[in-house]
């Protein structure tokens, strides 16, 4: 009886420090949550612009092949907190010079994407040259790689001629990314360029956003989905509110229901894609696909969580190293969501991988 109120002492402790965690990996998520991206693409209509925001996000966001008005307004897609401004001309009759800057808030985006297709116009340059003065960070992409070609000289040595007409042209040593949205040549390379400008929680959010085109592109959403289970996995052990039927154990479904969409959204995996797209329709992976989707309703969680907590319940806890908070880690639901979280996203790793092999050996067929 003596050694009552220091159990109940070391209960408040608990609880305190579970509050303290849970309003840490909230403050962490919520942050995360608020991050944009926003990237302004520049060019002579027919260079590929509205082509590249639908490559850069995997979806199809912009119309392409359409005439494009010089004098229109800007244009903004969004995906996923990433957006993809494609601005007017500079300097024409309608966004002069002058008042281009303040009116297209151009401090207000994180870089700039200067694409072209032919010979650099002189309206690029001259925006190029006020970028500068202003110390914003432009990439140069070439697209439309595919097209370059010359019966008597290399696809190396006319690159080599862009580039060095390039530099002329801007008066500066840039670096240029040749692109091609037909075979996709290049976008791996442009992406990383993006995401090797931003600040850090930028790029954290332009890797969960943007397609992958390579290996390594996926290898980084994994490694940030991986975070995001840790603290929702966290959270829902901590806001326990559903109790799991037949175990001693609750979590909060709704929070890993939201998780598990926003891992196969981070995977570009939407529903309809899975259903309809034939690279989804291979037998290898129809089921894979079948699954993300079933998994990622309300029922499919329960069951998910179901599946890993009779192993899990059996098993000592203590294994799970206490990163989110010692009293939510040490805990049973934190680790039964933690498997779950990680199942469904070992699940969309795996088909993203498949579908990407398939495109890695299409390009280099
Ligand atoms: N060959 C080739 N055509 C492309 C490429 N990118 C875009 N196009 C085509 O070029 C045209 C103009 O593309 P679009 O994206 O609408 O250019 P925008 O006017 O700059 O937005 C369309 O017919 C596209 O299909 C590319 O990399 N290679
Ligand atoms: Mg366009």
């Amino acid at each position: 009886m003596h050694k009552l109120p220091e159990i109940r002492g070391r209960h408040m402790a608990q609880n305190e420090s579970i509050l303290k965690s849970v309003s840490n990996i909230r403050r962490q998520l919520d942050e995360a949550e608020q991050v944009t991206v926003t990237i302004a693409l520049f060019g002579q209509p027919g260079s590929g612009k509205s082509s590249l925001v639908n490559k850069l996000v995997g979806q199809p966001l912009a119309s392409v092949g359409v005439a494009t008005d010089q004098t229109r307004q800007a244009q903004t897609y969004h995906y996923n907190g990433v957006h993809l401004v494609d601005l007017p001309g500079f300097d024409t009759v309608r966004f002069p010079k002058e008042s281009f800057w303040e009116r297209f808030k151009m401090d207000s985006f994180d870089l700039f994407l200067c694409v072209f297709s032919e010979k650099l116009g002189s309206a690029e340059v001259e925006f190029f040259s006020h970028l500068q003065k202003h110390g914003r960070t432009c990439l140069f992409v070439r697209n439309k790689r595919d097209d370059i070609w010359d019966t008597a000289k290399s696809v190396e040595d006319l690159e080599k001629e862009i580039r060095e007409d390039v530099s002329r042209l801007v008066r500066a040593q840039v670096k240029v990314y040749f692109t091609s949205c037909r075979d996709d040549y290049g976008l791996d390379a442009l992406s990383e360029a993006i995401a090797g400008h931003l600040p850090q929680a930028k790029q954290e959010r332009w890797i969960e956003s943007a397609k992958a085109y390579s290996r390594r592109f996926l290898e980084a959403k994994l490694a940030l989905c991986k975070k995001k289970v840790r603290l929702n996995a966290g959270l829902s052990a901590a806001n326990a509110i559903n109790p799991l039927p037949g175990m001693d154990v609750a979590v909060d479904i709704s929070i890993l229901l939201s998780l598990f969409r926003s891992i196969k959204k981070a995977y570009g995996l939407n529903d309809k894609a899975l259903l309809t797209s034939r690279e989804f329709q291979v037998p290898a992976l129809a089921q894979l696909a079948n699954n993300l989707i079933k998994n990622a309703t309300r029922a499919g969680v329960i069951r998910l969580l179901q599946r890993v907590a009779t192993r899990e319940i059996t098993k000592s806890t203590s294994k799970y190293i206490p990163l989110v908070g010692q009293a939510i880690a040490a805990s049973i639901g934190y680790g039964i969501t933690l498997q779950a979280g990680n199942a469904y996203l070992a699940d969309c790793h795996e088909l993203a991988s498949a579908v990407m092999e398939r495109e890695l050996l299409r390009r280099h067929c």
